[in-house]
């Protein structure tokens, strides 16, 4: 099942109408008045609209009223009443997908899809970093957005760093959750992670020609589930889900903040203010301050985690001397 956000413009017209005045009910003839559409298209929608998780309550002689919305994040609800210029304002779902990030590499080429986001129920072939496995079933969020960014290619690795901390800004806005920024790209509670960034970048002639961003957020999953898939591969080090910590939050209220939350953060780094970005992920990291040891795929350093520099590089004291580091995994070493 695929929806974007120009299929079906007639049931998003009765729905947009229902919500709006979901304090009374409307009979089929007043929708199918004021929408000038058939009676029988009136009740075709409805029950599609119903089919899609909402809760519609209907009353002989009164007509219908919505009681409440769906849980599927689909491209209508992201877009609906959200205030970006460009993030989210098309979009694609997918009740299962082999990955969101496969498909929007495929469309990021069309200029058209700056900003398109492609978000599935549930991925078959989810990926993380440097072609690792990401497992996710349903209750998740899974999203990829398609970029044709303007800023510099230089502090391209600051972009899932500066995603990074607009997801923990949008975690903490919309569910009042704290959460603690990992160097690269993870985000964790109380040091157990619940999301994490991928980009694929597609570069021509030291230009960013289009970019995509992967996220994975773990909204309501099953974390003993997953961690027992998980133990034995690179970078685990425990699995969060938002849900541990807040039950009563829709998961669309968290994609739209992310989506206003990121388009600020890019406008940021496409101003080249990097300062605020670093000044910002620094205060909510774990990373900074501790002694850690980091892999690459081909060094082991151990030492102190001292700073992030301008684009995004972990700059690390080992044996008095600073090093930067632009990609790897970290753990801490508790002393
Ligand atoms: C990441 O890689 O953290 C990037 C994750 C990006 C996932 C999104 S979902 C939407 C979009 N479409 C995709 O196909 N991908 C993106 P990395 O830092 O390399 O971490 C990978 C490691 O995280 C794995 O080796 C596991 O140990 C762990 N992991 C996998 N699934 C997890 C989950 N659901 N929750 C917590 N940890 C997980």
């Amino acid at each position: 099942m695929i929806y974007s956000s120009y299929d079906n413009p007639g049931l998003v017209k009765v729905l947009s109408f229902l919500k709006s005045h979901n304090t009374e009910y409307l009979s089929g003839q007043d929708l199918s008045d004021v929408l000038r559409i058939s009676r029988v298209a009136v009740w075709k929608h409805i029950k599609k609209i119903r089919e899609l998780g909402y809760k519609i309550e209907s009353k002989q002689k009164l007509g219908y009223r919505l009681e409440s919305s769906t849980d599927m994040l689909l491209p209508w609800e992201i877009s609906s009443g959200l205030k970006t210029k460009i993030f989210g304002k098309r979009a694609y779902y997918f009740d299962s997908i082999d990955s969101t990030q496969n498909q929007a590499m495929k469309m990021a080429l069309d200029e058209a899809n700056n900003g398109t986001v492609i978000i599935a129920e549930k991925q078959t072939d989810g990926k993380g970093r440097l072609g690792r496995k990401w497992i996710s079933p349903k209750g998740g969020i899974w999203l990829s957005i398609i970029l044709h960014p303007k800023f510099d290619i230089s502090v391209i690795t600051l972009f899932p760093i500066a995603s990074a901390l607009a997801l923990s800004n949008a975690i903490e806005k919309t569910l009042n959750i704290k959460s603690e920024l990992k160097w690269p790209n993870d985000i964790t509670i109380n040091g157990k992670k619940v999301a994490g960034m991928l980009v694929d970048a597609s570069l021509e002639s030291n230009k960013i020609e289009n970019m995509v961003l992967g996220v994975g957020i773990n909204f309501d999953v099953d974390v003993k589930q997953i961690e027992k898939i998980l133990r034995d591969t690179p970078n685990f080090y425990g699995v969060a889900s938002l849900s541990e910590h807040n039950k009563t939050v829709k998961p669309i209220l968290l994609v739209q903040s992310f989506l206003m939350e990121l388009e600020q953060i890019y406008n940021l780094l496409s101003a080249g203010d990097t300062k605020k970005i670093i000044r910002g992920w620094t205060k909510k990291s774990s990373t900074i301050g501790q002694n850690i040891e980091l892999t690459t795929e081909d060094v082991k350093i151990k030492g102190k985690a001292i700073k992030i520099d301008y684009d995004g590089a972990l700059v690390i004291s080992e044996n008095k001397k600073n090093r930067r580091i632009t990609s790897g995994d970290i753990t801490y070493i508790l002393k």
